[in-house]
């Protein structure tokens, strides 16, 4: 279970569409044309929703035209301890068990890695750094005890976007598991800002536009000088409640400050996903979660 090796078939680059439009497609070109400073590590958490089974995660089985990647994931230690730092390790391969070597930069990174407890109600976005043949790695900590879900979502160059994924179990008293239910009122405020999401469609396998709205929850203000989070005016990041979906968004408008920000993404199926916004203001990400239902 430390180092389970997992052979996923890559996203295609027809769920990638599907997930993050044309925004995506045009974000990604700049990003390689642009590439700005690669693999810092900046980490930020929030606080979220929930989920529930564990089970293999058969990523998206749309990709006709996918290749093959293996990661092996390790953990050191190999039961990593709540509260405890921890590191994660990544050696991406081919089919064959070759490493491979060169990543192209999204959003001025060479991998991202999710992390989210089973109930969704913690939420981890990090940068593992790249050490070079196929091996990334980077220090984190859970927060208590239980079960995780990893993602890793990076683009081996020449290829589309791979998001590979793998559970670990955290040893230590584990948080009661919090009950993942739509929101009533989708308005949440975190750190001080108040983010109301509007979200002009619901529908399962077709697009939905989501509306961030950004405010200082002490004053009511609208912030409309967000700073540029990796590159966009926000990320955001969407799980299903069984974990099995996974989707990571970037903006329409990347270079729009707020106070609104704009999403347009495809709920790939019915059910409840939790939604987590990422933006910038005053050298600071804060992140925002909502829960929705989608029909
Ligand atoms: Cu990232």
């Amino acid at each position: 279970m430390n180092m389970n090796k997992l052979i996923i078939v890559m996203l295609s680059a027809v769920l990638l569409l599907a997930a993050c439009g044309k925004a995506e497609s045009r974000q990604h070109d700049g990003q390689q044309a642009t590439p700005t400073g690669s693999h810092a590590d900046d980490s930020q958490k929030a606080e979220g929703g929930h989920d529930m089974e564990h089970g293999e995660h058969k990523e998206s089985g749309i990709g006709e035209q996918s290749a093959n990647i293996e990661v092996d994931w390790r953990f050191s230690p190999e039961q990593p301890q709540a509260s405890t730092n921890a590191v994660v390790s990544l050696k991406v391969m081919d089919g064959q068990g070759k490493p491979i070597q060169s990543f192209d930069l999204n959003h001025e990174k060479k991998m991202h890695l999710i992390m989210v407890s089973k109930d969704l109600s913690y939420f981890d976005h990090i940068h593992p750094e790249y050490k070079g043949d196929g091996q990334f790695e980077v220090e984190t900590s859970f927060p208590a005890g239980g079960d995780y879900k990893l993602v890793a979502d990076f683009i081996p160059t020449g290829q589309s976007a791979a998001t590979i994924t793998t559970w670990v179990k955290v040893q230590g008293k584990a948080f009661p598991q919090a009950a993942i239910t739509p929101d009533s009122k989708l308005e949440k405020t975190v750190d001080g800002y108040t983010a109301v999401l509007s979200a002009d469609s619901l529908k399962a396998g077709s697009e939905s536009m989501l509306t961030f709205r950004i405010s200082d929850a002490a004053s009511a203000k609208p912030v409309d000088d967000l700073e540029p989070y990796l590159g966009a005016v926000g990320h955001v990041v969407i799980m299903s409640e069984d974990t099995e979906q996974y989707l990571h968004v970037h903006p329409m408008n990347e270079s729009s400050t707020g106070p609104a920000a704009q999403f347009m993404t495809t709920f790939p199926k019915a059910g409840v996903y939790k939604i987590w916004g990422q933006f910038q203001h005053q050298g600071k990400v804060f992140v925002v979660p909502f829960v929705v239902k989608v029909s």
